[in-house]
């Protein structure tokens, strides 16, 4: 799929009225309902090699520079997507580092991981991570909202509070989310 429209601030649309849904590990989901039936298929990378995974992103989301054996950058390091290495400890919660928000695009902060810092809305598909997110953490002081494109107006999918986490795959949010915002 191809993302390129910006709603900065606007058409959050009628669905992020839902958003007083459940809240579990500090991650209000809003119960949107709403179907979504484009799931990357390029998420588990394990077997791949550290060289392989960049390439792949590099491939999916031209742009970015390899700064580190297992790193990617883009937008001089606005937006960082980290690798692990086969047969490393793999990717978790520690690896978010302080001041930044962070997904993963396994359940439970595994996988490769995406990390942002910047105030404001910004569009995953620039980074090739649309429909990818299954986990989070915020480690700003800001809450973080994440949405689901819709060209009628963008869906509010869930406000991932400053310094809490939360798994998504267990609910309706699962590799959903297109644009993130900062609130700051
Ligand atoms: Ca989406």
């Amino acid at each position: 799929m191809t993302i390129k429209t910006a709603r900065k601030g606007a058409g959050v649309g009628i669905a992020a009225l839902a958003l007083l849904g459940t809240t579990w590990g500090g991650v209000a989901v809003a119960d949107s309902g709403g179907a979504n039936a484009s799931v990357p298929t390029q998420q588990a990378g394990n077997a791949l090699s550290v060289q392989a995974q960049v390439d792949r992103q590099l491939r999916i989301a031209p742009g970015g520079e390899q700064t580190g054996r297992n790193e990617v950058s883009y937008n001089d390091g606005s937006f960082v997507v980290t690798f692990a290495p086969p047969g490393a400890e793999p990717l978790g919660l520690s690896d978010c580092p302080s001041g930044w928000f962070c997904f993963w695009d396994g359940g439970s902060y595994t996988g490769s991981m995406g990390q942002l810092s910047s105030c404001g809305w910004q569009d995953l598909d620039d980074f090739g991570w649309s429909d990818r997110v299954s986990s989070v953490y915020n480690r700003t002081s800001d809450d973080v909202r994440y949405y689901n494109h819709h060209d009628s107006g963008d869906e509010l999918l869930f406000t991932n509070q400053a310094g809490k986490n939360g798994n998504l795959t267990t609910g309706t949010s699962n590799n959903k989310a297109d644009h993130v915002n900062r609130l700051c």
